[in-house]
């Protein structure tokens, strides 16, 4: 018999959650009830999950089914009536999102840290999200840290693991829980959304070829899937298409500087594929590409804003759109030309939440390889490359026409991210301290011609339940429309990782055709001046440009 014990622990004090969830080491994960402590912390807080309906899944990096086991225990004896978990312990994070709306579950915890390194000594982590499929706001995560702060117990059911490699039903104690097909729900709902006859006559009878690179995480069964087997695609349109624990050793981060492979691919000859895409560790980030044609991110959202209504999933129009503060604004210049709202909102996901929940807007996205839409409340990495071939399928034009048109229609912003990457943590408080206290005085200063008209610390009020979020980045704005921001990362493991985005407006067509890092060369330059990045951080270049 299964009986439900309470074991006394002592708290840990790291537990705050960043960006996306606690992200830490998997070796401070694995330290002593470290992560029974953490979830017990959730239980108590999502006192909604007693009696109710939770999802569970990961992206299958180590840990992953260790930390499952230890979540279904803690939940059975918490009182959590069902568990929906993905076979094999897999689920991506939007696939989590459509589980949680579509069954009415209360929540879901995911286990992934994303684009982070996986492996015994790469990184774990853990997140929440709250009935609307959405990641908990940072009311609940605030409440979650400080609870960890002082826990002193939790309550576990001990007994044998449960096998997750069937599908089946099983039972701790009176939870039921039910293992299930990973894919096919999601799959289902991409089905609604898009044409999926319009993009299979593409593969069949155009000679149109792709390549999705699921780069060892957890997209690979979903993409073959969806990619290959219904819509019948090239074979071998799915490469890195197993998931792996430590994603063999490679950041499964969907930009050109981790995803070389299906970059050189895509910049191959004449052999090279159409179409190219990947996706991240859990499956909420992409990366799109043409051949020898890369789309910065927030020009994809800017081009799906501007798109929307010719795909069935959003045929009777976007009620608004919403980005990220560092985005850049391509987006704002198609929101203002059709007459909807366009939101700025801190960096995460879960500002989007209450946006999509109140249906002011329809899209949304970030600059870090991020879009999605109503249909869930995450950002979705395989929505974004349906959503772009067929697109494609209905334009009969390639990823390159179809930016450069768009380039021509509202203008281009060239845009670009340096990441300082594991500096000192205090250097870095202190860089943006330092910027802080300039702020009051910058404005009307001139940098190479460049004159700053605006320099704050942005704040956010969401317009649904006024909350306030402060403090979320330096933007300092110049009257030729270019932007720099600068913040700190919220979802590394280690020291700080500084983060300086860069765009430039350039409405001039005979000015589109600049390689990006020399289009902006000048405003990197001003970027490293005005924060003296090498006098705070004793850095010349930035580690990782996307
Ligand atoms: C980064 C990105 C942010 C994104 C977050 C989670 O956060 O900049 O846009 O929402 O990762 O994405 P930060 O705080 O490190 O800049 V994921 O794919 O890790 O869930
Ligand atoms: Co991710």
């Amino acid at each position: 018999m299964s009986t439900t014990v309470t074991i006394e622990t002592t708290p840990y004090s790291d537990q705050k959650p960043g960006t996306s969830g606690l992200r830490k080491k998997v070796t401070v994960f694995r330290q002593p009830r470290y992560l029974e402590n953490f979830v017990q912390a959730i239980f108590n807080v999502a006192s909604e999950l007693k009696g109710q309906l939770l999802i569970v899944g990961g992206d299958g990096r180590y840990y992953n089914q260790q930390a499952i086991q230890v979540i279904l225990k803690i939940a059975a004896a918490n009182g959590v009536k069902q568990v929906m978990v993905g076979q094999n312990g897999l689920l991506s994070t939007p696939a989590v999102s459509h589980l949680i709306r579509k069954n009415k579950a209360a929540g879901g915890i995911i286990l992934s840290a994303s684009h982070n390194p996986g492996g015994v000594d790469g990184d774990f982590g853990i997140k929440f999200n709250i009935s609307n499929g959405g990641p908990a706001p940072t009311s609940f995560t605030d409440a979650v840290f400080e609870l960890s702060k002082s826990i002193s117990q939790y309550q576990i059911i001990e007994t044998a693991d449960i096998p997750l490699s069937e599908q089946q039903q099983v039972f701790i104690a009176d939870m039921q829980i039910n293992i299930i097909d990973p894919v096919s729900d999601y799959a289902a709902l991409m089905a609604e959304l898009f044409d999926f006859q319009k993009i299979k006559s593409m593969f069949t009878g155009d000679n149109f070829t792709m390549c999705f690179d699921a780069m060892h995480a957890v997209t690979g069964p979903y993409a073959k899937e969806i990619f290959e087997n219904q819509l019948s695609a090239n074979s071998g349109a799915v490469i890195n298409g197993v998931p792996l624990e430590d994603f063999a050793g490679g950041h499964p981060d969907p930009n050109l500087a981790h995803a070389i492979e299906l970059a050189s691919l895509l910049n191959s000859g004449l052999n090279a594929p159409d179409f190219g895409a990947a996706s991240d560790g859990d499956g909420d980030r992409n990366m799109i590409l043409g051949q020898h044609f890369f789309v910065n991110p927030s020009d994809s959202l800017a081009i799906m804003t501007a798109n929307a209504h010719l795909l069935p999933g959003y045929k009777s129009g976007i009620s608004g759109v919403a980005r990220s503060l560092p985005t850049s604004r391509a987006v704002d210049k198609v929101a203002e030309s059709m007459g909807i709202r366009c939101y700025e909102t801190p960096t995460g996901w879960k500002y989007f939440g209450n946006l999509l929940d109140d249906k002011r807007i329809t899209l949304c996205g970030e600059e870090s390889f991020g879009s999605g839409s109503d249909h869930i409340r995450e950002k979705d990495g395989i929505w974004a490359v349906l959503f772009w071939l067929n697109l494609i399928a209905i334009k009969q034009q390639s990823v390159e026409q179809i930016a450069r048109e768009h380039w021509k229609q509202y203008g281009r912003h060239y845009y670009t991210r340096h990441d300082y990457e594991a500096i000192d943590s205090e250097a870095a408080e202190n860089l943006i301290q330092h910027l802080r206290e300039q702020s009051a005085t910058l404005a009307g200063k001139e940098y190479a011609g460049h004159k700053i008209t605006l320099c704050d610390d942005f704040s956010y009020r969401d317009p649904v339940d006024n909350s306030i979020a402060e403090k979320q980045g330096i933007r300092i704005l110049f009257d030729d429309e270019s932007r720099i921001v600068y913040r700190l990362s919220g979802t590394g493991t280690e020291g700080a990782t500084l983060r300086v985005y860069i765009e430039n407006y350039v409405t001039d067509t005979t000015q589109h055709t600049l390689e990006t890092q020399s289009a902006l060369a000048d405003l990197v330059e001003i970027s490293k001046n005005i924060a003296q990045i090498k006098t705070h951080c004793n850095r010349e270049q930035a580690d990782v440009i996307t």
